[in-house]
């Protein structure tokens, strides 16, 4: 069966546009590969930007096995960040989302570009100006929050917003494997965890992603902001929720959640 990417792109604009969760894309062909799932998120992608969007950045899920044990699929994805999903006063927009739910990010700002393929984890640290904390509000557009690997890659990785921290460091000036996260909601502590739990090293994760984009002749450019995944599991974002991510070295990061 021929996947018509636009009309699947379409499907899960409208329903981020409408707040309604849909039924996954797996539930309605009969296959849904690798390929056609990134080459959906590229037509969404690009009907994003046709609005009048810009992009910001990209990002990688599920690189955690945290992340992969709460959500039931074993390999990273890969997506898109664009401008209008950055939050810049704190409060993530419930009137706007469907479900959703935050989790603690390391966010690499990029001050070269890195092309892919043979992009290693040294080549990002050369390539990064600075590592911020952020927090990232997920929102699968499927119906309970629950998907497979090809729906999630075709949904841009359930991206929705974020907020990126103020207090960075230079790559090199700490290590990225022992640097520590806690991560409370509402004054307790759902997770904890080192950088190395992102596939035992943050930097070799967006030298994935990379890697990745130089396989369909794209690269993350200078100024972009990249997210490494969640180190620890999502928790609901609610009317008045607050989530704060305290970073060894990265100071702390909050959202709030408003109606
Ligand atoms: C997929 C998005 C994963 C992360 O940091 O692991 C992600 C999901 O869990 O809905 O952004
Ligand atoms: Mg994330």
């Amino acid at each position: 069966m021929t996947i018509d990417h636009g009309y699947w792109a379409d499907y899960l604009l409208s329903a981020a546009d409408e707040r309604k969760e849909v039924q996954a894309i797996t539930k309605q062909v009969d296959e849904l590969s690798t390929d056609d799932a990134y080459a959906i998120q590229a037509a969404l992608l690009e009907k994003q930007l046709g609005r009048g969007d810009a992009l910001a950045g990209a990002k990688l899920g599920l690189t955690s096995r945290a992340k992969q044990e709460q959500m039931g699929v074993d390999e990273p994805v890969y997506g898109w960040v664009p401008k209008s999903s950055i939050i810049t006063d704190g409060v993530a927009p419930l009137g706007e989302l469907i479900h959703p739910r935050c989790e603690p990010e390391l966010v690499f700002i990029l001050g070269e570009d890195l092309a892919g393929p043979a992009v290693t984890a040294d080549d990002v640290l050369d390539a990064t100006s600075t590592v911020v904390g952020g927090i990232e509000v997920i929102d699968s557009r499927y119906e309970a929050f629950s998907f497979t690997l090809t729906d999630v890659i075709a949904d841009n990785t359930s991206a929705a917003r974020v907020v990126i921290g103020d207090d960075g460091t230079a790559p090199r000036d700490t290590d990225l494997t022992t640097l520590g996260c806690v991560f409370e909601v509402d004054g307790e502590i759902t997770g904890t965890a080192t950088g190395a739990a992102l596939l035992g090293d943050p930097a070799a994760c967006v030298a994935l992603l990379a890697n990745h984009l130089g396989k369909h002749g794209q690269k993350l450019s200078a100024g972009w902001l990249v997210m490494a995944g969640a180190a620890t599991d999502a928790r609901p974002l609610a009317e008045g929720t607050m989530a704060t991510a305290r970073y060894s070295h990265l100071g702390s990061v909050t959202v709030t959640g408003k109606a």
